[in-house]
């Protein structure tokens, strides 16, 4: 399938990574084996979600959200009436629903022994499942972890045969011993999900997290940072709901230009690459990004920003020097970002998209683009 989003030549990099790599293709291919909607958080139907995992789930970085804080604010930023939950509850300000099943250290056999009680008692119409880091310490944790996590998934669909069960891949480690590990961990998962998916059982994959984390996106050799967990949250969305979705980051040179003194870069981990914009704070300061996409339409342009005002903040975001819409950005502090969006209209071939200083101050991360989700 033609890519709807893409880089200009020159863009090649966090773009290409997540463009590529995105599974809502095939995501939406493995939920369409099996009964049910084709977009399983869907805008129409209120869908309760359990974040199931250890601490890549949880969040062992502060906030304490991993992926958790971007799904959510992507799937409410399409009003889709979600529901985490779980008996953990950890997260940041932008983060309102912060129910999960992210148990810190915890191995795939660990999850087996307590997982039944929780399908009983929160009765989940979708998990999302990454287990089997804490599996992969020394090479006979791991050379079990297979069967264990086939295990797994078959008393989550003995248990709840209706739940549409996502498992993906874990991330690498930043050790050649644990990455070898991991990464005959991660081979085996598509094979044991079409595996499942052919024997009628509503489960799919998701590549959630290969190939997207350089060595700056990691707290230490575990755990992906706040900011990097954010890019594996544009995989779990794109799988959940059908959406192309593609990341440019607003400090990439390659990506956009930036405008206006004292308009400049800035690093922190909680920032998506690990940077992101700030001083935006002049009337002619803005940040102008470059890109294609294949065909012309309503798209959605989520931004993720940075706002400690202690109020709402805003930027005026245009397309191709049209007319100017306001993306507002809740104040949840410089380090603690979230996620808004508008809806603006693009031509097939090369766009722009102008973020020019509002309403006080916000620093911009990076934005999300796909059409309008019609489901
Ligand atoms: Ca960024």
């Amino acid at each position: 399938m033609r890519a709807l989003v893409r880089a200009l030549p020159a863009l090649l990099g966090v773009a290409a990574l997540i463009g590529t790599a995105v599974t809502a293709d095939s995501g939406a291919r493995s939920v369409a084996a099996v009964d049910g909607p084709a977009v399983p958080i869907n805008r129409a139907t209120p869908t309760k979600l359990m974040p199931l995992g250890d601490s890549n789930t949880g969040g062992a970085d502060a906030p304490g959200a991993a992926y958790r804080a971007d799904l959510y604010q992507l799937l409410r930023a399409d009003n889709r009436p979600v529901d985490f939950v779980g008996s953990l509850a950890s997260g940041p300000a932008g983060l309102t629903d912060r129910d999960h099943e992210g148990h810190g250290g915890w191995t795939i056999g660990q999850i087996q022994d307590n997982v039944v009680g929780w399908l009983n008692t929160y009765r989940p119409d979708v998990i999302t499942l990454q287990i089997g880091t804490n599996d992969m310490y020394d090479d006979a944790g791991a050379g079990a972890a297979p069967a264990k996590l086939s295990t797994l998934v078959d008393t989550i669909t003995t248990t709840l045969p209706e739940t549409r069960v996502f498992v993906t891949s874990i991330p690498v480690l930043q050790d050649p011993a644990h990455h070898a590990r991991v990464a005959a961990f991660n081979y085996t998962i598509p094979g044991m999900v079409a595996a499942k998916v052919a024997a009628g059982k509503k489960v799919s994959y998701v590549d959630a997290n290969s190939g997207l984390f350089h060595p700056y996106d990691f707290l230490e050799m575990w755990h992906p940072h706040y900011g990097a967990a954010s890019k594996a949250a544009v995989r779990w969305y794109a799988a959940l709901t059908g959406q192309q979705v593609t990341r440019f980051e607003a400090e990439q040179t390659a990506n956009a230009v930036i405008s206006g003194a004292p308009t400049r870069r800035t690093q922190i981990t909680s920032a998506s690459g690990g940077a992101k914009v700030g001083y935006i704070d002049l009337p002619e300061s803005f940040v102008k990004f470059s890109f294609e996409v294949g065909a012309a339409g309503n798209y959605r342009i989520r931004a993720r920003g940075a706002n400690g005002m202690g109020t709402d903040c805003t930027h005026k975001v245009s397309a191709n020097g049209g007319p100017q819409q306001t993306m507002l950005y809740k104040s949840y502090g410089w380090d603690l970002l979230g996620t808004s969006k508008v809806d603006l209209p693009l031509v097939a071939g090369k766009n722009t998209v102008t973020f020019a200083k509002g309403e006080c101050y916000t620093e911009l991360d990076a934005i999300d683009i796909s059409l309008v989700p019609t489901a």
